[in-house]
């Protein structure tokens, strides 16, 4: 039994909570970046040099607890890596049933943020207060606070006074200052005191941006002077990402543009959050990835994010393939590819009944090929590649690297057969630092494949 199951079955248990407070776990991903629980609501940011995600735990409640076909969430897990393809998870940071003043049965641990402030690092989260009605009024935001981006978190007796609504987000100015912006139907902002914990002015209601059509997940950052209010708005169905720009952090913003389009999943949320790690900006945003029937179990994806040389940003297309270089040693899911040919490669679910599983790549018919972006040879060329594949017919996958000429590094027979196998081949190239790789059906009607491992 692998981490990932044992953990799942961990999970299924009410006596295992403590348990996940203190396990770490590693998984290795791409788009999604989270193979094992359902994560939305993504924050990420850069502490120490290393980059952490707060996104919110989507989960199928307990029997007869919960909401019935909505949101249910109870905790917070953090998650971090170093070279964004590698994650740890940390645990759990925080329970609903530890918040003072929360609903312990609410499930509405709705989408946090994180930040650091003098040393410590302030957790922002929304919830249902205890004994309110229904509806996103009866949400305030509270703060719990740690002396490690991991936790533990330690929630404040109450939530911040004068603050009713949903998806907190923090901005800290050069100057020191920190404003909190949050949503409810608009979007509202207000600077906050030195302790991060109460707010410091009016409360300013931003009505510049669209107004019409439902708006929340406010997340504010600055690049060269600028000012970027970014957000979700539903111009037509579902949740695209918007943003405005100004030249100060209670704006008044105007309005530019859409950071993305509408997910083609039909996922009626998406929130996000805009980072800059080691010189690249990402988009951490959500879909429905693992569970494409029911849009209210998400998980977090993130892609790489570009500006304009006025500062306006370009829109991001959603990939597969995700961010981060990928080491060739590592199990490489040419599933979560960069680029594939139109006719004969698709991803489809190992198992459908499992979506936890992953995917596998179908290439069916002659010339099929998928393209794996960025992968790293280092300087040590591979004497051999293995393929996790199967097929009814047998067949044979070509490796290339993809360039100019394509240049062939590898052939692989897959043995005719139905069940899952590993086939090895030589590497007859020298082939060494990053490279795109190209995955190519050379022979046979049909082969699926899980995943490509080099080895040195
Ligand atoms: O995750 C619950 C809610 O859905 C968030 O608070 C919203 O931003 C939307 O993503």
């Amino acid at each position: 039994m692998n981490y990932k199951t044992l953990k799942r079955k961990i999970a299924k248990t009410k006596s295992a909570n403590l348990l996940i407070f203190f396990l770490t776990i590693n998984t290795f991903a791409q788009n999604p970046l989270i193979m094992d629980q359902f994560t939305a609501d993504p924050t990420a940011r850069v502490f120490d040099g290393k980059l952490y995600v707060f996104p919110s735990h989507d989960i199928v409640p307990p029997e007869g607890e919960g909401r019935a076909e909505w949101f249910n969430m109870a905790d917070y897990h953090v998650f971090s890596s170093e070279n964004l393809t590698e994650w740890t998870d940390h645990g759990k940071i925080l329970d609903q049933k530890d918040v003072p003043w929360a609903d312990p049965e609410a499930y509405s641990m709705w989408a946090p943020d994180a930040i650091a402030k003098n040393g410590q690092y302030y957790f922002y989260f929304p919830t249902r207060i205890r004994g309110a009605g229904d509806g996103e009024s009866g949400f305030s935001i509270g703060v719990a606070i740690a002396d490690k981006p991991e936790g533990p978190y330690k929630p404040q007796p109450s939530h911040i006074k004068g603050v009713e609504g949903i998806d907190p987000n923090i901005f800290i100015d050069k100057d020191g200052q920190a404003y909190l912006y949050w949503s409810r139907g608009k979007i509202y902002g207000a600077k906050l005191k030195e302790n991060m914990l109460d707010l410091n002015s009016e409360i300013k209601t931003f009505s510049e941006i669209p107004q019409k059509g439902h708006i929340e997940g406010p997340f504010v950052f600055e690049r060269n002077g600028i000012y970027y209010m970014t957000y979700p708005h539903v111009a037509n169905n579902t949740e695209r990402l918007e943003y405005g720009i100004s030249d100060n952090p209670m704006g008044p913003f105007t309005h530019k543009g859409v950071i993305m389009n509408e997910s083609p999943s039909g996922t009626w949320t998406n929130h996000h959050s805009i980072v800059k790690y080691e010189n690249q900006w990402y988009l951490f945003y959500h879909d429905n990835d693992l569970s494409p029937d029911f849009d209210k179990n998400r998980s977090i994806r993130a892609d790489s994010l570009f500006f304009e040389e006025n500062g306006n940003i370009k829109t991001v297309i959603p990939t597969h393939r995700g961010v981060g270089i990928t080491s060739s040693t590592a199990q490489i899911q040419i599933d979560r590819y960069s680029n594939k040919s139109n006719i004969g490669a698709a991803a489809v679910f190992l198992d459908r009944l499992d979506p936890f599983q992953g995917w596998k790549m179908v290439l069916n018919k002659p010339d099929a090929w998928v393209r794996y972006n960025q992968v790293d040879y280092d300087t040590e060329s591979p004497k051999n590649v293995k393929i996790r594949a199967r097929s009814l017919t047998g067949g044979t996958i070509a490796l290339k690297l993809a360039g100019q000429d394509n240049q062939e590094i590898s052939q692989v027979t897959i043995q005719k057969g139905g069940n899952w196998d590993v086939f090895t081949a030589p590497v007859k190239a020298e082939v060494t630092a990053v490279q795109d790789l190209l995955v190519e059906l050379t022979s046979g009607e049909g082969v699926e494949i899980d995943w490509v491992q080099f080895e040195k």
